[in-house]
């Protein structure tokens, strides 16, 4: 493996970075999570459009053009030879001093991209869906770290899929601070009612994910009308179907949501079609490397 650190390659053992760099002592600094398919990278300017966006929000100078990344990223692609990948895009505010301010940091962010493989749950919920449960955890406030950022520091969804996993499932739904239905901890939700598509918009707690927005989009291709607006946990527990988009999961049925059946308790026809589209879509459709 080979893993690209400021325009350098190291092996896995040998990529390392200082323990004074404020993206390990704060989780100072942003990230992405993108997919590459049959040597196609899918949507990989949206992801870096989102990168520089979380980074200008926090302040955060790349020392890269947005073209400039690109290449890098298609470069650590190549560098591992993988047709199929998992890319962690990372920049970190870089070394500083054991105080939080990051002028300290002046010029030394770091860049690290990683290109491996992933797979995130297991072949059955794919296949017969998922069962998850809402948590106490609220998704944090837009005036907090907005949701958007997508920052080093995600301890607010690592909290949440902690006391998912404690009771004995992978993945959580969390509300936002109005007791709404925000996103799951690295995924967002969708439901199916009445042959129409319903997701939360991304106002208050909910990410904007670039999968959410491809699912947006072959839904409208394929007549299906959406719905950007807010949830209630009641709305899910009686809805038709349900799924989570993410990056990393793809599109994963889910079939019970705090112990309701969901629909006829089966991956659902319209999440089936929106999952055959989105995987010919991710076939053939990115950036060749
Ligand atoms: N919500 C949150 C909070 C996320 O972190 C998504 C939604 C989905 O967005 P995209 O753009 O990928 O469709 C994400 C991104 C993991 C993991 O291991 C997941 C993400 C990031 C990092 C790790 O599950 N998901």
């Amino acid at each position: 493996m080979k893993i690209y650190i400021d325009g350098k390659f190291y092996g896995k053992d040998e990529a390392k970075i200082s323990v004074f760099d404020h993206g390990l002592l704060y989780g100072d600094g942003v990230f992405e999570g993108i997919r590459a398919y049959n040597r196609l990278v899918f949507k990989l300017k949206e992801h870096i459009v989102r990168l520089y966006e979380s980074a200008h929000s926090i302040m955060l100078k790349i020392p890269l053009t947005q073209e400039q990344m690109v290449k890098a990223v298609v470069g650590t692609l190549k560098a591992n030879n993988l047709e199929n990948a998992y890319i962690r895009l990372i920049v970190t505010r870089g070394v500083g001093d054991l105080g939080l301010d990051p002028r300290k940091c002046q010029d030394n962010s770091s860049v690290i991209i990683i290109a491996d493989k992933i797979a995130l749950y297991p072949e059955k919920y794919y296949t017969q869906g998922m069962s998850i449960i809402t948590v106490p955890t609220v998704r944090n406030m837009p005036e907090m770290v907005n949701p958007q950022i997508k920052s080093l520091n995600y301890l607010n969804n690592i909290l949440a899929k902690i006391e998912a996993v404690n009771c004995g499932y992978d993945e959580a739904i969390m509300m936002d601070s109005l007791g709404y239905v925000a996103e799951c901890t690295g995924d967002n939700l969708f439901i199916v009612k009445r042959n129409e598509l319903y997701t939360p918009p991304q106002c208050m707690g909910t990410l904007r994910g670039i999968t959410r927005d491809s699912v947006l989009e072959i839904a409208s291709y394929a007549d299906i009308p959406v719905h950007e607006h807010v949830l209630t946990r009641h709305e899910v527990y009686i809805a038709d179907e349900s799924f989570i988009t993410g990056t990393a999961a793809e599109i994963v049925p889910i079939v019970k949501v705090d112990g309701r059946v969901i629909g006829s308790g089966k991956p659902g026809k319209i999440t089936g079609k929106l999952t055959g589209k989105f995987k010919e879509l991710t076939r053939k459709e990115g950036t060749k490397y």
